[in-house]
């Protein structure tokens, strides 16, 4: 009897440039470029790659499904990887993409999370990049030692090799493939704050009363899931929420946004409108029989929507009509991985049957589990959106897949009050940022357990500078809002804040060129020098943008960029609290800022600041991204970038306008400057374009 070879060795059928510096490979028998959840858009061909193209996949075929290898240029560090625990360098690692709610990312050390992306970032030696991805949504792993492995339990899928001449244009072609995070509304780029949960509504109005009378700056609050009518999603608890829009209206008044958390499972319980009509409308995921499948989370036995349906999602979107009518702003996707209860493989079976329709083919679980949370922000997105046409969706997802920017923000699950967990929440921003997903950050103070003071504060004095910042806790006694720990611990959570809101032009700015060109938000120190191997496994600090570089307080002796950093303040009484982390501004740079504002409604543009800190040519350049904050008046040119530009000419400092696009007018402000040198800081004001600043007398 012959023996089956444990690995059958595909060629490739085609290789096809589709981008620059971007190959398509597919494996032998492949006709045409299959459906894609990851790419924005079918890809299209634009003849052979370089004759010298040096990153190609092989396929073989295993009984167990297909394995993928690309090896990896010699001497090469990994990253990306998506949403995972350990370094950042992901060079030795093994991860599984199967999403997974893991609780204190306790499961497989975490080795598996809450969302899938099949890519692999590589930086080699000089600095030249490479990205592969692995165009699949089935259960994977993924292996990134001297070569990758990516190990698919599905059929062969097509593999997208990017080869570029930095980092970052690695990340603008994965942009390019898998679309950018639409600019979010700007009010999402404040504070926030959560807990599970806060009720009933007035409790809701008091934390929002306390932070405004404690004058801590925060834009959103958080209602987790006590706010349902027994967990039933799109439903309001009588007792504890009777007039969500009051609710709403009274936060509004107050300069808060809401964002209301909704579960994919629908209570199986005829009589509930939401499950009758998704009964009627035959939405639901089916077991491998065909009846449908229930499973158990919160609110007992739960229907789940089959997402991969049109028909599903269009009537999912349709749910958020009313919802959004109640005057809510945002909302919270959790449990999408799906989550099930009281199974040990914590979702549902492999089996399970979704129906596709489309361009999706009908397929097992196994097939589309990995895409089941981030086809559900889709239709939530596009709910919100339909509902609120004037408005910018913004949604926080737990699950998510490569690709998954494209609906929404993400925060890291349930991790702990642990040092640990804090210092990992580092890297694990970074590489979703390297994953092509920007906006992301971790549960402020951790989700489960107690968080000493001392914990607390170091957590909130970084967490001030991730792109997505939130407090959130566990149901538990402990109390994790900037106050509960004590006058000092808030004041350091006052200070943070404020550092926050200082920065948020610039982080404005950011959060625009995000929405650009996929740049990343929260970057590496290696993008400041991608050819300085002493940054490559930096992962305590971290870069926003280009120009700032943030330091914890507890980073000891970060390797830090070659060239000009000087350390920056930013708001009075920093420099006495310990927990503070060190900004420091890149030789070159000019970054802007605003005043202390209690939420971004408030103006906070006048006066702008322009910190500046010369290149070693008395040289620094700056810009700033201006626009609502809200809606779609950005589309149609209603926006103004500026340039500027600071030169040294004898002992004088002059900033100038070099540059501006869009339509939105020049607004009647005035501006300061702040030249940092190594003798102190310049200060300068202008009423228009044109500062200058006198290098004789420091502050
Ligand atoms: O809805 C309750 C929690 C939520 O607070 C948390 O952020 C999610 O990650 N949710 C998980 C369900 C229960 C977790 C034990």
């Amino acid at each position: 009897m012959a023996v089956k070879p444990p690995s059958e060795v595909i060629a490739i059928g085609r290789a096809e440039k589709i981008g620059d510096g971007i190959v398509a490979f597919l494996p032998q028998g492949m006709k045409a470029y299959p459906a894609s959840l990851a790419l924005l858009k079918p890809p299209v061909s634009q003849g052979s790659p370089p004759s010298d193209w040096a990153i190609r996949p092989q396929f073989a075929q295993r009984s167990t499904g297909t394995r993928v290898t690309v090896q990896v240029p010699e001497g090469a560090d990994l990253y990306g990887t998506g949403e995972v625990t350990g370094p950042l360098r992901r060079n030795g690692s093994k991860i599984t993409l199967w999403n997974t709610d893991n609780f204190e990312y306790a499961r497989e050390d975490g080795h598996q999370l809450y969302q899938s992306h099949p890519w692999v970032l590589g930086v080699r030696k000089d600095g030249s990049a490479f990205g592969v991805l692995f165009d699949s949504s089935w259960r994977a792993e993924l292996d990134t030692g001297q070569q990758i492995v990516f190990a698919s339990s599905g059929p062969p899928m097509p593999v997208i090799v990017i080869d570029r001449a930095s980092p970052q244009a690695v990340l603008q072609g994965l942009a390019e493939l898998t679309g950018r995070m639409p600019l979010p509304p700007r009010w999402a780029l404040g504070y926030q704050q959560s807990r599970w949960s806060y009720t009933p509504d007035t409790r809701v109005l008091e934390v929002a009363d306390e932070f405004r009378k404690r004058k801590i700056p925060v834009d959103v609050i958080w209602m987790d899931i006590d706010y349902m009518d027994g967990f039933r999603v799109f439903t309001f608890s009588p007792k504890d929420f009777p007039d969500p829009k009051r609710l709403n209206n009274a936060l509004h008044e107050r300069g808060f946004h809401s964002v209301w958390m909704i579960d994919p499972g629908v209570k199986f319980d005829p009589g509930y409108a939401v499950y009758d009509r998704g009964t009627a409308q035959d939405v639901w995921v089916k077991d491998a029989h065909g009846s449908e499948y229930h499973g158990e989370v919160w609110p007992g036995a739960v229907a789940y929507p089959d997402f991969t349906m049109p028909a599903t999602r269009h009537w999912w979107s349709a749910l958020y009509q009313g919802f959004m009518a109640q005057g809510v702003d945002g909302v919270w996707n959790d449990m999408n991985e799906p989550s099930v209860f009281k199974v040990l493989s914590m979702t549902m079976p492999d089996d399970n049957w979704h129906r596709g329709g489309g361009e999706l083919p009908p397929g097992p679980h196994l097939q589309y589990h990995n895409v089941y949370g981030m086809l559900m922000t889709r239709a939530t997105r596009e709910g919100i959106q339909t509902a609120l046409p004037d408005r910018r969706p913004f949604v926080l997802t737990r699950a998510n897949f490569l690709g998954g920017q494209r609906y929404a923000a993400t925060w890291t699950g349930d991790n702990a009050s642990t040092w640990n967990h804090l210092k990992m929440s580092i890297p694990m921003s970074i590489n979703l940022g390297l994953s092509g997903q920007p906006f992301s950050g971790p549960d402020i103070g951790g989700f489960s357990g107690e968080a000493t003071p001392d914990l607390w504060a170091n957590w909130i004095a970084v967490g001030a500078f991730y792109p997505f910042s939130r407090g959130h806790t566990i149901k538990a006694p402990q109390q994790k809002e900037p106050w509960a720990f004590g006058p000092a611990v808030e004041n350091t959570a006052r200070i943070a804040i404020e550092r926050r809101y200082r920065l948020l032009p610039y982080l404005y700015t950011l959060f625009h060129d995000a929405s650009m060109d996929g740049t990343p938000v929260m970057q590496p120190v290696f993008f400041a020098d991608p050819r300085d191997p002493r940054l490559r496994s930096e992962e305590q600090a971290f870069l926003l943008g280009r120009d700032l570089l943030v330091v914890p307080a507890w980073a000891h002796q970060p390797a830090l960029p070659k060239g000009i950093w000087r350390k920056v303040s930013l708001i009075d009484g920093e420099a006495g609290d310990p927990y503070q982390a060190t900004l420091k501004l890149r030789g070159g740079a000019i970054v802007p800022l605003g005043r202390v504002v209690q939420n971004t409604n408030e103006e906070s543009l006048d006066p702008l600041t322009l910190l500046v800190c010369l290149d070693a040519h008395g040289e620094a350049q700056g810009r700033l991204y201006e626009d609502a904050g809200e809606g779609y008046g950005y589309r149609q040119g209603n926006y103004r970038l500026t340039r500027y530009r600071a030169q040294q000419q004898g002992d004088t400092v002059r900033v100038s306008i070099i540059g501006s696009e869009g339509k939105r007018t020049h607004p009647a402000r005035d501006i300061v400057v702040q030249v940092i040198t190594d003798d102190g800081v310049f200060s300068g004001k202008g009423a228009d374009s044109r500062v200058s600043v006198s290098l004789r007398n420091p502050h």
